[in-house]
């Protein structure tokens, strides 16, 4: 069926040919928006990833979205958010047909390589979040990638996976909602927590984290109720690790 039996995760829909970044015009008319407004472009001329990073995001190609978010939460809740979203993408991808992986906190992968980002951004005062502009981009269709990304990236026709746009969004949005609510309502992250832990793809693993120019071999070893990564490092010391400080590199 097509229908999309959400609450209000894509009850309103704002659909673009192009656009310079859906996340940017998400924070522009945010204020104006009721929580749960999807902005979707076929194509971005200045697709965003994290700390002005570049997103390559062809037309049709891809799935560039953002969903507007306005939880009467304190900013301190608002980087589980992210995880809430991997671990929905995550669960779609995979209902339909996938074997994705979340690589904490931003990052979703599938045969080590990078299928979707998440751009989660706050608009927040001290005591209370404004709203939260949540940026998703998959790459679908993509066959080339452009060099600099081309060893890095992957679509999820490019491994085999032919499913439709459509369907992913759909998959998404209930998923996102449920998990959503559960934390929002409830402050329950368990479901959220058990994807991200199930579908890691670093826990048990050695990898590298990257803070400004220094950089740490680590074991991972679990993502916490905080949602944070917890490490051991070369020295047997534990220690967590928030969302946002580091770069993970070398899985
Ligand atoms: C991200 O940043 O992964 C977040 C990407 C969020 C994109 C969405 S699309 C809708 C919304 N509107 C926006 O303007 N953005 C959001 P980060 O972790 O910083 O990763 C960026 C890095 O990923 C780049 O430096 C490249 O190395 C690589 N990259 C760029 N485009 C890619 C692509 N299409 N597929 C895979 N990797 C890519």
């Amino acid at each position: 069926s097509h229908e999309l039996n959400t609450k209000f995760i894509g009850n309103k829909i704002i659909h673009f040919n192009t656009i310079a970044s859906t996340n940017d015009y998400a924070k522009e008319i945010a204020s104006s928006l009721e929580e749960g407004t999807v902005i979707i472009s076929e194509e971005q001329t200045k697709g965003k990833g994290r700390l002005g990073r570049q997103w390559h995001s062809k037309i049709n190609e891809g799935i560039w979205m953002s969903i507007v978010l306005k939880p009467d939460i304190i900013p301190y809740k608002a980087p589980f958010i992210t995880l809430i979203a991997g671990a929905s993408i995550v669960s779609a991808l995979n209902k339909l047909g996938a074997n994705t992986l979340i690589k904490w906190p931003n990052d979703i992968i599938l045969n080590n390589k990078k299928i979707s980002g998440i751009l989660t951004e706050l608009s927040a005062e001290i005591e209370r979040v404004n709203h939260i502009v949540l940026g998703i981009g998959i790459n679908v269709k993509t066959m080339e990638f452009s060099q600099e990304i081309s060893d890095i990236a992957t679509s999820l026709y490019k491994e085999d996976f032919k499913m439709s746009r459509v369907d992913i969004v759909r998959n998404i949005f209930m998923e996102f909602e449920e998990l959503y609510m559960d934390y929002i309502n409830n402050n329950c992250k368990e479901k959220t927590l058990n994807i991200c832990r199930k579908y890691s793809a670093i826990i048990g693993k050695d990898i590298y984290t990257l803070k400004g120019d220094s950089k740490e071999l680590v074991r991972c070893l679990d993502i916490n109720e905080d949602g944070n990564l917890v490490v051991q490092t070369k020295d047997k010391i534990i220690k967590e690790i928030m969302s946002g400080e580091v770069s993970i590199r070398g899985i």
